[in-house]
């Protein structure tokens, strides 16, 4: 019987009371678990450290895992009670058939006879509408291996062009810029980097609420004299405690970023050695620049000129820094110029690829990074590489054993996969780990198209929303019912662990998609025994690639507590900080630090572009959409879990006071918020921490009080990432609540 390693009092004495708050220590003397397994969290990107209690192969509990060094035992709400999906009464325990006439709209069906119906579906539509017809969409939730799995399987088995996952409504303006300015798409720097730097920028990442662990990175930062500047239209926790805050209005990043610049070159405070040295394109983007000035970014962005000043000096002169941003820059039509505005001013500063000198995008999702390497992009193979490179192609073709005229090219993004359902030129899908229906933009569209299709299959341990409209539902696994390895917000390399088996007929994924290529007579390449396997497979299909694994193993992780890629052998420990000197780059081959043949970064002009939909005299305030605390994404599986539950029940319109009263609206009115879209009758939050011109809605609830019946399709033209950060709206005090209000239940 396994003693259990810590007690409140040690986390308190070790690490003061603010993160063994933070750790939810929870004691439970009266339960002894059998085993503590040491694996990850499910939800965020940041895939913090944590050991499941387990009794009679159930999870029951946590204990704080304090030796992972990345977040040494803490924890935010949601990691701490993960542990009670498990034994949700919802957990999928069988194959499902749509049935109108059964109570919720499905019937439990044998496993066997569900991958025969599955795959006659397939057979059908392929072979009446050509293989491009059945569209794969798959997450970034999954496992490295269930990732390289589901990119294999599209093209290989499926023969589809049409695979694309829900990182494309993430991580994708992000990892454009990156490569565009570093040819390479990851965090630069460890977060050890984060503490000692002077200076720590901020951007649209409400990092205290969705990347809770990175707060005490930038709290030390300050406890060690740093200057703290937060970027964002709302005061958000971390905002709080910064010293600078600039509220931007939604959509101007861009704009603001190059005033800055223009700012640095007035003063010279810039790395004229590094630029010179390091990088192209500074004399271009200097020009584009110059109409910059501080009135226009003032107007332009709704930051004042004194504290533009203020902030471009303080970056300007700072000796040593590190930059982060998230989603609040990358969800808009033009996120990928407000990411190259931000890489634009790090460049300049000189100060990236050294000691307590940084620059990174928070990642998302638990596996936003290492599922956004290894071949579920429509445009992408495994190692980060091009489909429609023919160096590329013809590398992992033979790892494959196909020909390279077999291997589709290029399919289209998540959202163009909608489109074509709609208009009828894909009529089959096959989803995991995604929930369009709630998480796409003008979501009213996507139902709409889900209706068209002639044969869906979802594969999920919930019933989603999506899935309500499926013919099949395949029970998947939960993160503790499976081992794989997942790449955290740093670029590290983990290992979630098995603790308990699949309940009921359920079964781990990659099982599941081996059972459909076999039952469409395409078992070649899909008989592996184990994700071990399959890691070893995609070890060899990365080898070479801007994003190398092949020198990571699963012992290596164990030793290590994490392997950072790029790795391209066993005896490299692999690689915490790019871009240092003489650090390993297949790319640049010792030209210099950076991914490209010269070894040089490159500057980009960084164009600004107002939002898709500004607002207008009908419309005239912007909705920004995101996050709170407590939920996770699409909320299929936070709004399951009660104590979650309890402490958001359901989305609040926020809302400044002053527009609150101009309406007549106090906290707790119903306000009904109409876009040319849709609309949504929600209960008022009104705070002083919001700009008067723009209002926020969390976006993690389905049905009519979704934010995305609001949000507006336009889509970044490089990356494809939707504008959910940036619509305009026009609100009023509703007349009586809404109908789900008297519906409404939680699902707990
Ligand atoms: N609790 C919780 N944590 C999560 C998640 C979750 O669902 N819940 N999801 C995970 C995932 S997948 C992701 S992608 C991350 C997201 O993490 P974040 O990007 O930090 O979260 P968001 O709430 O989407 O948006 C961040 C901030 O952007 C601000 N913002 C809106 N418009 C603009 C703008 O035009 N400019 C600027 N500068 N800021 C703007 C918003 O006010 C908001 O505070 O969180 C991860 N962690
Ligand atoms: N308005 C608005 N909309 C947004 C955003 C926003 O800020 N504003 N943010 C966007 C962002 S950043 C993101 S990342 C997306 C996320 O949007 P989605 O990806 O649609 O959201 P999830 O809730 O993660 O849906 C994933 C589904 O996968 C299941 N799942 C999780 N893990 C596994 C697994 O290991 N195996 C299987 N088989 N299933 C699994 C869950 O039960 C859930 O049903 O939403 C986007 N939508
Ligand atoms: S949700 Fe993110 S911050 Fe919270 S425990 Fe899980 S990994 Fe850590
Ligand atoms: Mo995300």
């Amino acid at each position: 019987m396994a003693t259990l390693p810590v007690d409140r009092r040690s986390i308190v004495e070790q690490f003061g009371p603010h993160r063994a708050e933070m750790s939810g220590i929870r004691l439970d003397p009266g339960v002894e678990p059998d085993r503590l397994v040491k694996t990850h969290c499910c939800f965020c990107g940041q895939q913090c450290g944590i050991q499941l209690k387990v009794k009679d192969d159930q999870v029951i509990g946590f204990e704080p895992w304090l030796e992972f060094p990345f977040n040494r035992g803490m924890l935010c709400p949601k990691g701490v009670k993960r542990y009670l999906q498990a034994s949700h009464p919802d957990r999928l325990l069988h194959a499902m058939q749509r049935d109108p006439s059964a109570p919720g709209g499905f019937r439990a069906m044998e496993y066997d006879a569900a991958i025969t119906r599955v795959a006659d579906a397939i057979r059908r539509i392929q072979s009446e509408h050509g293989p491009d017809a059945f569209a794969v969409l798959t997450g970034a939730s999954l496992t490295t291996e269930k990732a390289y799995l589901m990119g294999k399987f599209a093209r290989v088995a499926l023969r589809t062009a049409n695979i694309d996952y829900n990182g494309r409504l993430c991580m994708v303006s992000a990892a454009a810029g990156n490569k565009k300015a570093f040819g390479i798409d990851r965090a630069a720097n460890p977060w050890s980097d984060i503490p000692r730097a002077e200076l720590v920028w901020i951007s649209g990442a409400n990092v205290a609420e969705c990347a809770p662990i990175t707060t005490d990175y930038v709290w030390q930062a300050r406890e060690n004299g740093a200057r703290i500047i937060v970027v964002d239209p709302r005061i958000t926790p971390i905002a709080r405690t910064c010293d600078l805050f600039l509220p931007v209005k939604p959509g101007r990043d861009a704009a603001l970023f190059a005033g800055v610049l223009h700012l640095m070159i007035e003063h010279d405070w810039l790395d004229h050695d590094f630029i010179e040295k390091h990088t192209v394109g500074f004399d271009a983007v200097a020009q584009s620049v110059n109409e910059w000035t501080p009135a226009r970014t003032a107007e332009v962005t709704g930051i004042t000129e004194s504290s533009l000043r203020r902030a471009a000096e303080w970056w300007g002169t700072a000796q040593t820094s590190f930059l982060l941003h998230a989603r609040g820059i990358e969800h808009h039509a033009h996120g990928v110029q407000n990411v190259l505005g931000a890489i634009n001013i790090v460049l300049a500063s000189g100060r990236i690829g050294r000691d307590n000198c940084g620059y990174a995008t928070i990642t998302g999702q638990g596996n936003g990074q290492g599922g956004r390497e290894h071949g579920q992009k429509c445009d992408q193979l495994p190692g980060a590489r091009d489909i429609v490179n023919p160096e590329h192609r013809a590398h992992i073709c033979k790892i494959w054993g196909i020909e390279e005229r077999d291997l589709p090219q290029a399919g289209v993004d998540a959202y163009e996969i909608v489109r074509k359902i709609d208009r009828g030129e894909i009529r089959g899908l096959l989803s995991i780990c995604f929930n369009p229906k709630v998480s796409l933009p003008d979501n009213n569209f996507v139902t709409r198209a889900l209706e068209k299709l002639d044969f869906y299959v979802a594969i999920d341990f919930f019933l989603n929303e999506t899935s309500q409209h499926a013919d099949i539902v395949l029970p998947g696994s939960l993160h503790e019912e499976d081992e794989g390895t997942v790449t955290q917000i740093e670029g590290r390399v983990i290992k979630i662990n098995k603790a308990v088996a699949c309940p009921g007929e359920a079964r781990q994924d990659w099982l599941i998609i081996q059972d459909i290529a076999a039952a469409i007579g395409r078992d070649r390449g899909f008989t592996f025994s184990s994700p071990r396997e399959i890691f070893d497979e995609l070890r060899v299909a990365s080898k070479g690639g801007v994003a190398d694994y092949s020198g990571i193993t699963y012992e290596k992780i164990e030793r290590q507590f994490g392997v950072f890629w790029p790795c391209p052998s066993e005896d490299h420990p692999g690689t915490p900080r790019l871009f240092e000197p003489g650090s390993w780059n297949p790319v640049a081959r010792g030209a210099g630090p950076f991914y490209f043949p010269d070894g040089k970064a490159r500057f980009n002009v960084a164009e600004y572009r107002p939002p898709v939909e500004d607002t207008d005299e009908h419309y005239p305030l912007m909705l920004t959409t995101g996050r709170v605390v407590s939920q996770f994404l699409s909320g299929t599986q936070t709004r399951r879990i009660g104590p979650l539950v309890e402490q958001y029940p359901e989305p609040r319109i926020e809302l400044h006071p002053r527009l609150a009263d101009q309406h007549g609206i106090a906290t707790g009115d119903w306000v009904t918020v109409e876009s040319r879209r849709g609309d949504s009758t929600l209960r008022a939050l009104v705070v002083t921490t919001i700009r008067p011109d723009t209002v926020f809605i969390p976006y993690h609830w389905a049905g009519r009080r979704s934010a995305n019946q609001l949000t507006i399709s336009a889509q970044d033209p490089i990356s494809k990432i939707p504008e959910y950060k940036a619509c305009a709206v026009r609100i009023r005090k509703a007349d009586e609540p809404p109908d789900w209000e008297s519906q409404f239940e939680p699902q707990q």
